[in-house]
């Protein structure tokens, strides 16, 4: 009987160790994190005028369609609808337009900061 108890009591002792193990584990996690936050601060420091053509222009809902090329450390070529901080930025644009502009992170979405027409 006394054999037992002690035998379950290292069990214990044993699981709990487990336990432990398994949150110190979970820690890596949490770096990661700080390497993902890294990366975006790295991107929102490089802000440049990108290149882009207009496929559409949506200024009822603030919305513009692009053409771009790759943007170093934020996305690869596509052709994508962002929102645009004011409605008004729209106005001098047009489907088929050059244009260049500026994006930023705003929560999961990207943003148009800036955009004007190439000439
Ligand atoms: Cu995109």
């Amino acid at each position: 009987m006394k054999y037992t108890l002690l035998s379950s009591l290292f069990l214990a002792l044993l699981t709990s160790t487990g336990a432990f193990a398994a949150e110190q584990h979970n820690h890596g996690q949490g770096m990661k994190h700080e390497a993902m936050q890294q990366m975006a601060s790295a991107a929102k420091k490089a802000m440049p005028l990108n290149d882009g053509v207009v496929k559409k222009v949506d200024a009822q809902n603030g919305k513009i369609t692009l053409q771009h090329g790759d943007i170093a450390n934020v996305m690869p070529a596509m052709t994508m609808s962002y929102r645009v901080k004011k409605t008004q930025q729209l106005e001098p644009i047009h489907a088929g337009d050059k244009v260049r502009f500026t994006m930023d992170k705003l929560g999961d979405d990207y943003i148009v900061t800036h955009i004007e027409v190439a000439r």
